[in-house]
C-alpha cells in the first residue's frame, strides 16, 4: 500500500491520521455555492488575472500512482495579478483528477455539482519564496488554476496526453515529452471568470497554502479521453495486480468538498 489513496483503507478520511493539517480549516476543495460569491472588481481587477506558458514548458509526464501529472520547466512560466496582486508566480506541474463515471471526479463542486474531472496548474510564488518545497509552507506559497472537464467533444491539446499515457501505465514510470504541450490550450477559450478562495493542496500533507482560482468555463473532453485517464495503474509493473478493486485502476482520486466555513469566496467576470 502507498502511504495515502482514495479507497476505503486509505482513502481522504484517514489521512488525518497521518496529515493533520487535514484537519485544518482552510481546507480544500469545496463546494463552490456561487449565490455567495463576493463580486471583488476593485481588488481583482485592478490588474488582471494573467499567465504565459512557453510551448515547451512541458517536460515529462508521469504516473505517480494516483494520477497523471507533467513536470514543467518553470523557465518563463508565469502567473500574476487578480487574487495574486503583483507577486509572480511560476508554473510546477499540471495534473488531473477524475472518476469512475462521466457523473463525477471533480474535487471541487459548483452548487453542489461534481464534473467530470478537474485539472490543477500548480504555481508557486517566486516572488517571495526560493523553493517550490518553501512556497509549499506558506499561506500565499502556491496558486493552483482550477478546470472543469465535462465530457463533450475531443480535446486536441488534451490528446496529446492520452497519447501519452500508455507509456506510463504503471506507477513510477515516466515519459519524456518531445512534441509541444501547450497547457495554455488546456484552458477554458472565453474568459469567464473565475472564483477565487484561500485553501489547501487537496493531497497530504495538505499544506494550507493555496489560493485557489477556478475558471468558471469549463473545458471538454471526450468519454474516450476520460477512459484512457482510467486506465493507469495504482501499481509498479513489478508488483502483481492487485485483481480486488478495479484491477487497480486509478480512478475516483478525488478528495470530497470540505467547509468553507468563514473564508471569503470571491468571483470575477461574468
Ligand atoms: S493539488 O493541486 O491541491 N491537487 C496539489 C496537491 C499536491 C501538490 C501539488 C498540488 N504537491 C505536493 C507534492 C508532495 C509535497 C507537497 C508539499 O506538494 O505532491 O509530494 O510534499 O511540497
Ligand atoms: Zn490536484
Amino acid at each position: 500500500m502507498n502511504e495515502w489513496g482514495y479507497s476505503t483503507v486509505d482513502g481522504p478520511s484517514t489521512w488525518v491520521e497521518r496529515y493533520p493539517m487535514a484537519a485544518g480549516s482552510r481546507q480544500s476543495p469545496v463546494n463552490i455555492e456561487t449565490f455567495r460569491a463576493k463580486s471583488d472588481h476593485e481588488a481583482l481587477s485592478s490588474k488582471p488575472l494573467s499567465w504565459r506558458y512557453p510551448a515547451t514548458a512541458s517536460k515529462k509526464l508521469v504516473n505517480p500512482g494516483y494520477c497523471w501529472r507533467i513536470d514543467t520547466d518553470g523557465d518563463g512560466t508565469l502567473l500574476t495579478g487578480g487574487p495574486l496582486m503583483d507577486d509572480v508566480y511560476k508554473l510546477e506541474q499540471y495534473h488531473c483528477h477524475w472518476g469512475c463515471s462521466d457523473s463525477r471526479g471533480s474535487e471541487h463542486t459548483v452548487d453542489g455539482q461534481a464534473f467530470a474531472g478537474e485539472l490543477h496548474l500548480v504555481h508557486w510564488n517566486t516572488t517571495k519564496y526560493n523553493t517550490f518545497a518553501e512556497a509549499a509552507k506558506a499561506p500565499d506559497g502556491l496558486a493552483v488554476l482550477g478546470v472543469f472537464l465535462k465530457v463533450g467533444k475531443t480535446h486536441e491539446e488534451m490528446d496529446k496526453i492520452a497519447r501519452l499515457l500508455p507509456y506510463v501505465s504503471h506507477r513510477d514510470e515516466v515519459v519524456k515529452i518531445t512534441e509541444n504541450i501547450d497547457p495554455s490550450k488546456l484552458l477554458p477559450a472565453d474568459d469567464n471568470g473565475y472564483w477565487t478562495y484561500l485553501g489547501s493542496l487537496t493531497t497530504p500533507p495538505c499544506n494550507e497554502s493555496v489560493t485557489w482560482i477556478l475558471f468558471k468555463k469549463y473545458i471538454e473532453v471526450s468519454h474516450h479521453q476520460l477512459n484512457i485517464f482510467r486506465n493507469l495503474r495504482k501499481f509498479t509493473r513489478d508488483e502483481e495486480c492487485p485483481c480486488h478493486e478495479n484491477h487497480g485502476a486509478v480512478i475516483n482520486n478525488f478528495r470530497p468538498p470540505l467547509p468553507l466555513g468563514n473564508r471569503v469566496l470571491r468571483e470575477c467576470g461574468s
